[in-house]
């Protein structure tokens, strides 16, 4: 067992300022161990951190990884700070989220589905992403006259909260104007609060969940009926395909996120022209 020092120690061997060999182990980047309110350091970890560049500023293919882990972690402050510092380096909102946030979230989903992490893990790190989201949102939306509003909401039977919360930031550094409704939104509620937009642009429907494909039918025929005048953009693992989706009613499905956002701006563009 190596022996350890003290955080302050440690950071004059790392040559950097105590606030950022602080910053390594708050990312998890560097192990310490909190001790008499203290920081340890085994020296071998410093020893493999002063060897090792890809520690000191992750690479982009790392990143994901370590935000999962402190995810996992339910550390709300290092799975941030590990964003920040990711924009802070060049990287766009977009790439934040769908990069580093996405793949992290849908590594614990697989981890999950195979028994490698448990309920109450996936439980804590989607709270957890949902802290960090919410204190990251405002600082990638853009100021200035927005451009219409878009209504989000998560088809109803579908517990899944944080794909339109996602798809909310990236909409808002756009310059959208948008309402989430959340998961589990009953069509009846998507359509009463669309009434109450006037400069309503677009519906977006999220369906995460694989097997709810009649209630996605109910929720789009709900909207038609309800003559709103505004395309229903769909998308997410729970559409199964394009065609399938199609199938169940009026609608712009989309498989990805920037697909997503594509389609958004489109619907933008046309209203624009026709205007
Ligand atoms: C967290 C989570 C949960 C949590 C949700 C808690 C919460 N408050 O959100 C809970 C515990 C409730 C849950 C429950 C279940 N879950 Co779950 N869940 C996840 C997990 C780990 C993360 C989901 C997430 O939020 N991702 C956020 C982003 C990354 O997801 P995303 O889909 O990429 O979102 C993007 C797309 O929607 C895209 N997009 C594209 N086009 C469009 C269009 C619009 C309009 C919008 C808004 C977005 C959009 O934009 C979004 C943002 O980038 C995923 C793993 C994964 N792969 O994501 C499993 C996962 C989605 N769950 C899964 C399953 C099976 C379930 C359960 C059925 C498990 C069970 N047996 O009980 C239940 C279903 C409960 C229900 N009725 O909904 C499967 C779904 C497989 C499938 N499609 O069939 C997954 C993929 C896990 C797995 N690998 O098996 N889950």
């Amino acid at each position: 067992m190596s022996d350890r020092i003290s955080l302050t120690d440690a950071a004059e061997e790392l040559g950097v300022h105590y606030m950022t060999a602080y910053r390594y182990v708050r990312t998890g980047r560097l192990p310490a161990v909190k001790d008499g309110g203290q920081w340890w350091v085994a020296s071998d970890d410093i020893k493999n951190f002063s060897t090792s560049d890809v520690e000191r500023s992750p690479r982009r293919d790392v990143l994901p990884q370590l935000v999962e882990r402190r995810l996992l972690a339910g550390d709300e402050n290092g799975s941030l700070q590990l964003l920040l510092d990711a924009m802070a380096a060049g990287a766009s909102a977009d790439e934040v989220y769908i990069d580093l946030l996405g793949p992290a979230l849908a590594q614990i989903g697989h981890k999950w589905s195979i028994g490698e992490v448990s309920i109450a893990e996936e439980h804590l790190a989607t709270a957890t992403a949902l802290r960090v989201i919410s204190r990251l949102g405002p600082r990638v939306a853009t100021r200035g006259r927005t451009r219409g509003t878009i209504l989000l909401a998560g088809v109803s039977n579908d517990y899944h909260t944080l794909p339109t919360a996602m798809l909310r930031d990236l909409l808002r550094s756009r310059r959208f104007e948008v309402h989430d409704l959340g998961a589990h939104t009953p069509a009846e509620s998507v359509v009463d609060r669309a009434k109450m937009l006037p400069d309503l642009l677009a519906i977006g429907l999220a369906a995460t969940n694989g097997d709810n494909h009649e209630v996605i039918a109910e929720t789009l025929a709900t909207i038609d009926a309800a003559a709103l005048g505004v395309p229903v953009v769909i998308g997410g693992p729970g559409i199964g395909s394009p065609e399938l989706a199609r199938s169940l009613g009026r609608c712009r499905p989309t498989t990805s996120t920037l697909e997503a956002l594509d389609a958004f701006e489109q619907i933008h563009e046309s209203a624009a022209r026709a205007s």
